[in-house]
């Protein structure tokens, strides 16, 4: 890694390679614009499974991993490296660290992505150019000249198809040729440098007016004298990026042959979703459909089929014998035996049979739906169908990637709300989250109790949840300060869903939602059945009465609570057990839909935020959910 070789010189053997290669663990950093596939470089080069997804914003933090000793970064997406955005931030600080870059571009986008690319060769960082996506380059019966490209930007360039594995043996041998252009035009302007100690990389960014960049370097100088040294940035962003953006069109003027564009299906199909009234009636179809494969396949006969034959009739009672068979009903073990096979959250009877049975299925079932959906590129599209709605609610109709995430892990979501835009828009999208998304463990067993009480009930519930969602949104957009982005989105192609990367995430994201709710799950299972063995709970279901009893609910509702406060799906759990009427049903399953988010969503919402926020949202679910639940109540008794 190093200077390019130049035009005339021979090329580089392995022997003259060595003296420019770090023998330490260097760091290679992927930079390209967002969704240009830099996670599925990332996973094919590590064999790591970071996400990757058909919109743009999937990786939000750096991910860190390694490729033939080198330290190998996955970075957030970024058009260009400045200061303007959080993500141009994060990567303005991956670039400054690099030794290396292996620039992704989307062979489709040669226009917008080659301009990063030309930043990076001004920055004077080895740079290697992985020309991704050339699969749908010759869909489009487009021709890309890779030699000229080359040439043109004197750094090796690799024609990769990520997702299909070709070309990334070539782009890893080729990480260890990454070099920089020995001059680049940036430099006509380095007269106008302010003086301070900068590297190449941070006087280009200094020239590009990147304050941060500047008040760090003269932050050194501040610390001799006592004072911050007047210095001015040269303010030559404007031209240096107007030469850039010519430079970037006379190199894809040179290396690319386009047909006359193509109508293809997908075209059609993408008029059709971004159409308000061809796009609704779609999403209202994709919705319907989601329903009956969760709702009904999943949550009703696959679930039905493992939680009653294959749990309930077998395996419980073969696990109730055989402890009764081995720890004696008297003495010191009594108390362990009650909790090991307790009717209510046996440890290893009916904890076990919920877990795999109910939990499971529906979860792994969540999945697979979002990573189709995340996958399609369908997500951006319901953005911008969404957007004018959200926007009455402070936020932009990017907000609902996270809403949707959050129908399967509200955890995740709180994490994805980074793609919501500025910190005002997170907050209302976590407080939403956290107040009015059930996630799926939880969705999926809502969804098996409405379907049995009937459609009229799903609908009630439906709209009682909307309803508190607007009301929350406009109340927090009106009472927090500041004001909400536009949506400025860019939409990906629309893409069949890849079975295999879909099924990676599933499987990915299933293992670590059981690796993390099985530990919580036995402990508060234990300790909810030592509670249950020495009375107390019945002491604490007592004092929640008076709550209870305002809701019209029995005082079992109570111990349903108790186990909500430490993950929501226990709670839906409970509601199953309960003798409910039809109205006590619904105004029970609003209230545990409002409740508090489980602990783990609390503590993403307090490491993103900070412990005051998720104070004043975890108490804020206590007191909506009971007002909303006393409501109901009131008006199901009237009617
Ligand atoms: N057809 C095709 N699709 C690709 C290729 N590489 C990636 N994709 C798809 O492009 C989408 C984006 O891939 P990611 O790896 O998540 O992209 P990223 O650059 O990491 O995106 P961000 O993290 O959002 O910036 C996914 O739907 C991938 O399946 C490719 O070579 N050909
Ligand atoms: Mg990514």
């Amino acid at each position: 890694m190093g200077v390019c070789p130049h035009g005339d010189d021979p090329p580089p053997t392995d022997a003259s390679r060595d003296d420019v290669v770090s023998a330490d663990a260097n760091t290679v950093a992927l930079l390209g614009a967002p969704n240009v596939g830099k996670s599925a470089v990332f996973n094919e080069l590590t064999e790591a499974d970071a996400d990757v997804s058909n919109y743009p914003g999937t990786t939000v933090t750096a991910t860190i991993g390694s490729v033939d000793g080198h330290r190998l970064v996955d970075a957030p997406g970024t058009y260009s490296v400045s200061s303007f955005s959080e993500e141009e931030r994060v990567a303005r600080e991956v670039v400054l660290d690099a030794d290396a870059v292996i620039n992704v571009v989307d062979a489709t986008q040669l226009d917008r992505d080659l301009f990063l690319t030309h930043q990076l060769l001004d920055m004077g960082i080895p740079t290697v150019v992985a020309l991704n996506v050339m699969d749908e380059v010759a869909r489009d019966g487009d021709e890309i000249d890779v030699d000229a490209l080359e040439a043109d930007l004197g750094v090796p360039v690799v024609p990769t198809v990520a997702v299909e594995s070709e070309g990334i043996a070539d782009l890893r041998r080729a990480i260890d040729e990454a070099c920089a252009p020995a001059t680049t035009p940036v430099e006509q302007w380095f007269d106008a440098l302010p003086d301070v100690d900068a590297s190449r990389r941070e006087a280009v960014l200094v020239l590009e007016d990147d304050r941060p960049t500047l008040e760090r370097l003269t932050a050194g100088d501040a610390r001799a004298d006592g004072g911050l040294p007047d210095v001015e940035l040269p303010s030559l962003r404007d031209s240096i990026y107007e030469h850039r953006r010519r430079r970037v069109d006379a190199t894809v003027d040179r290396v690319r042959e386009q047909t006359d564009d193509r109508r293809t299906v997908t075209d059609v199909v993408d008029a059709a979703l971004l159409n308000p009234l061809t796009g609704t009636p779609l999403a209202l179809v994709g919705i319907g459909l989601v329903y009956l494969f969760i709702g009904d396949v999943i949550a009703q006969r696959l679930v039905d089929v493992l939680e009653t034959e294959i749990f309930g009739a077998h395996y419980v009672p073969w696990m109730t014998g055989l402890v009764e068979a081995t720890v004696p009903a008297s003495g010191w073990s009594e108390p362990v035996r009650f909790v090991l096979i307790n009717d209510t959250l046996g440890l290893l009877t009916v904890t076990v049979q919920y877990l795999l049975g109910v939990l499971l299925p529906l979860v792994a079932g969540f999945y697979l739906v979002i990573g189709a959906l995340e996958d399609s590129g369908l997500l951006p599209r319901l953005a911008v169908l969404t957007d004018r709605g959200m926007s009455r609610i402070g936020l932009n109709g990017r907000a609902v990637i996270p809403m949707i995430v959050g129908l399967g892990c509200v955890t995740m979501a709180v994490l994805s709300t980074r793609i919501a835009g500025s910190r005002r828009e997170r907050l209302i999208s976590t407080a939403l989250l956290g107040l009015a998304v059930p996630c799926s463990a939880q969705l999926g067993i809502i969804l098996g109790l409405l379907a049995a009480l009937g459609a009229g009930w799903w609908f009630a519930y439906l709209g009682v949840m909307l309803l508190v969602f607007g009301i929350a949104g406009v109340f927090l957009d009106r009472t927090l300060p500041g004001e909400s982005q536009g949506l400025v989105t860019e939409l990906p192609r629309v893409r069949r869903p890849r079975a295999g990367n879909v099924l990676q995430k599933t499987v990915t994201r299933t293992k670590g939602f059981l690796t993390e709710a099985i530990p919580l799950f036995a402990v508060t299972a234990a300790a909810i059945s030592v509670l249950e063995y020495v009375g107390a709970l019945a002491s604490i279901v007592r004092g929640l009465r008076p709550l209870t009893a305002a809701l019209g609910m029995p005082a079992e509702f109570g111990q349903i609570l108790v186990l909500g406060l430490v993950r929501r799906d226990f709670a839906a759990a409970g509601m199953t057990d309960l003798a409910l009427s039809a109205s006590q049903a619904f105004v029970g399953l609003v209230v545990i839909t409002l409740f508090v988010p489980c602990v783990l969503a609390m503590a993403m919402i307090v490491k993103e935020h900070d412990l005051k926020t998720g104070l004043v949202m975890w108490t804020g679910s206590w007191a909506v959910a009971f007002l909303v639940g006393g409501l109901l109540a009131a008006v199901v008794t009237v009617l």
